[in-house]
Formats: C-alpha cells, structure tokens, sequence
C-alpha cells in the first residue's frame, strides 16, 4: 500500500486538488482550486510508482508483418492489483505521437457542461445557465433550443447532462438533467424528458413540453454534487448518477435517493428485477450505493456499466458497477477529508466494492465516453475521462473487470465534457466561461 504514505509534498499536492470549483459551503475546496496551478504542473509525478504513463510501443507486430495481429500484452500496477494491459490491433500504428490526435477548436460556450450528437450530425450542448444550443458542427452555425425548463442556476447546478432515447429517430425524445428549487433555498437534480422538434429550415429547434421522469429526494441546501448523469443501456433502461449532495450520509440510506445510481424505465418507473425492489419506496429505484459525486458513466460493449466520482481530498475513483453493491463513501475513501481527517481507507472495510482505479492527488473526473469509433482504431475499447483540476484528457485500458489510467493528455485547461462524434473524432469541451469545443483527430503519423 505505498499508494497511501503521504510526503509532505504530497500533502501539499493533496491540498493542491480541488474537485469543483468555488461552492461556497465548501470553503476548503475553493481555497484549494485558487492553488490548483501547483497541480497542473506536475500531474503525473506521484505517479510514476504505479502506472505507465507512456504510451506502449507495440513491438509484438516486429514479429511478423503478415501474422494475425495479436494483441500486445504488458504489466502494469494499477489500483492494488496488477493489471495485465491489453493492447494492440489491426490498425494500431507501430508507435504513437505523443498526444495522438490534433486539436481543432469547432466552437466557443459559456459555462457548457455536457454535449450529445444527432443523428444528422449536428450537436446539442448545454450551459450552466440554461440554454439548450444547436450546432452544425460543419458550418460551424450555432442556434439555440427553446423550451428548457427554469433551472436553479449557481454552485455547481444548472443544466446539466443531455442524452438522447436509444428510439430517437423515432420518439424524438431528448433527457436532459438540471438542478431544481425548492422551498426553503432547497435544491435538487431533476431529470425530464421532452420531444424535440427541429426547425424544417435553419439551425434551431424547440422542446416539448418537460415531463419529469426522476426527481433527487430530498431536496436539500446547498449547490453542488447534483451529480445528475444520464445514460442508456441496451434494454432502454434509464441510468442515473444521484450525487450525495456534500451530504455525505445519506448516500449509505437507501430511503435517501443521494449518492446512488439509478436503474430506472425510460418513463421513471422502476423495473421489477432491480436489486432493493422489495423495500420499496426510494430503495426500489437504487442499483448501487455509496457513491459520492459521480459525473461519468458508460457502458461497455461488454454491457458492463462503468462510472467515476470525485473523491474528497484525495480517492477518485474509477468504478465498476455491479448490482446491489455499496461502494462504500462516506465509510471508507482512499481519499481523506479537506480537513486533513482521516477517512479509513477502501482497504481496511472488504465489504465495500472498492474501486478499479483511484487517483490522489485528484484528477477531478468529469465526463466519460467509451471509445468504439473507426478514427482511433487502436483505443477501441478504451476510456477516455474529463479532468478539471487536472486539466488534462486521462485515457483508460480495460482488461476484463479490471481498469485504469494509462495514459494522460495535459490539455491546458479544465476538460468539463467529452464525446465521440459519428465518423470517430473525440469531442471535449473545456469547462467555464469562453470554454472550447475541441475535435480531436489522429495526429498523422
Ligand atoms: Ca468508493
Ligand atoms: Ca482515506
Ligand atoms: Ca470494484
């Protein structure tokens, strides 16, 4: 466990980390996002004792040029196993640049926060401050959604993710999530759903009208870990990551529908096979427990369904989600609290699923695709995760149920946001005001 004896300089890296920016309840974390500059400058060093942070050079392809491509096997330490890397493929050239694609700025946002493509190509992009936008990404026009509900605008909330139904083309349903009042100065994620109606002519579109399908129970005060990503998976079932809302406790109360994710139908209902259906109530709804702030999920080709959370100072986690399980926070992290207080580490508690990869000092992971695209052949398979505090692309490997960081791009600013367009390319977008859309293309060789 050399992962977890602490120098002082990484102490002080630790204190470096920030998750999110500026949420007032968390003064901590706002103290450490005003230093994050120490952390950007040296992402990787405490690093280096257990991962390869180069990208592997696939030297089984010397062998022969006319033999099946095998793939290329390496070892690697990752989390507290070792992880038999995978790599390799028809297509995957004898060496990678260093970073592997070029950078093309498409489009500028303000305060975007998730993207999703059309069918014809074009992109939706939401902002913080709840403007739906419509981008042709090809004429580079940018028009605007109507429609968006009211969202409750600040901390860390507003409008949040927006995915389309598996039956777009024929529902024309969009998800969307966002941060919802209530009484009292509460609030609390909402998900909905909307028929979308594109303009015959032009670059602009309008949403029905908002039928909501979850809401987060109960609302409470406070502006961040809403949270509040979507997805689907291949049986139309609707998934959602419920943040714990820097509540912490209640995401071990399954009668709390925080810090949870949520197996859910696409109209809300709650599917009969799901794991506390017999508790009813909130229970019914839940799929896994004890999580944090998870603000990525994805499912593999496997169907399997990855996340990751924030930690608190220190212990993000890359997660394999599996049903029923507790995840274990606020009990056990590998990380610790702003305060300096321990928090025991996954290790001392076997009954909590404990993660397939961590990171301290934080990445700050915010967005998560699963790569199965034709323009990057070689990182099929792969994921590839948003970092904010560390400002930086993190590519994933996967072998069987095991994961982890193999490779970080520094991108020089906060990645909020990423996703792969219909011919292949990777989309990330930056995060905050005047923020990027960026298309990453292979870098020719
Ligand atoms: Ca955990
Ligand atoms: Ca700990
Ligand atoms: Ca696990």
């Amino acid at each position: 466990m050399s992962k977890t004896l602490l120098t002082a300089a990484s102490l002080m890296l630790l204190l470096s980390a920030c998750d999110e920016p500026l949420v007032a309840e968390d003064a901590k974390a706002s103290a450490a996002a005003q230093s994050q500059s120490a952390d950007e400058t040296r992402p990787t060093v405490l690093l280096a004792n257990r991962r390869v942070v180069s990208d592997p050079v696939p030297t089984a392809q010397t062998a022969s040029d006319t033999a099946p491509a095998a793939p290329t096997t390496q070892s690697a330490g990752v989390g507290t196993a070792a992880v038999t890397r995978v790599t390799g493929g028809p297509s995957r050239p004898r060496a990678l640049p260093d970073p592997p694609f070029l950078s093309t700025e498409v489009a500028r946002f303000n305060e975007p926060w998730a993207m999703t493509f059309l069918p014809d190509g074009r992109l939706l992009v939401t902002e913080k401050n709840g403007k739906l936008r419509l981008l042709n990404v090809a004429t580079k026009q940018m028009g605007e959604v109507t429609g968006v509900p009211a969202v409750a605008y600040g901390g860390q909330g507003g409008f949040g993710d927006v995915v389309l139904h598996p039956q777009f083309a024929s529902n024309k349903y969009v998800y969307f999530s966002y941060a919802e009042a209530g009484s009292n100065g509460t609030r609390g994620a909402v998900v909905a759903r909307a028929v979308l109606t594109l303009a015959a002519s032009g670059n602009s579109g309008s949403l029905g009208a908002p039928d909501v399908v979850w809401r987060q129970a109960p609302k409470v005060s406070g502006e961040g870990h809403y949270s509040h990503r979507i997805a689907f998976d291949g049986a139309n079932r609707l998934w959602i990551t419920s943040g714990d809302r820097q509540k912490a406790d209640p995401a071990q109360d399954l009668q709390s529908n925080l810090g949870k994710v949520l197996r859910l139908t696409d109209s809300g209902g709650v599917p009969a096979d799901n794991p506390f259906v017999a508790q009813g109530g909130e229970a019914a709804k839940v799929w896994s427990l004890g999580h944090r702030n998870p603000l990525g999920i994805a499912f593999d080709a496997q169907g399997r369904l990855w996340t990751h959370e924030m930690g608190p100072a220190g212990g993000d986690e890359l997660n394999l989600i599996e049903r029923g399980s507790n995840y274990g926070w606020p009990i056990v992290s590998n990380g610790d609290n702003y305060d300096g207080s321990v928090i025991p580490d996954h290790p001392t508690r076997p009954e909590f699923n404990a993660p397939e990869d961590w990171w301290t000092p934080v990445i700050a992971p915010a967005g998560f695709i699963l790569y199965s695209g034709d323009l990057f052949p070689y990182f099929r398979g792969h994921g590839f995760i948003g970092g904010l505090a560390s400002q930086a692309l993190i590519r994933i490997e996967f072998n069987g149920n095991q994961g982890g960081e193999l490779k970080r791009y520094p991108m020089g600013k906060r990645i909020r946001e990423v996703e792969q367009g219909p011919d292949g390319a990777i989309w990330v977008l930056e995060d905050g005001a005047d923020a990027r859309l960026l298309k990453l293309t292979p870098k020719p060789l």
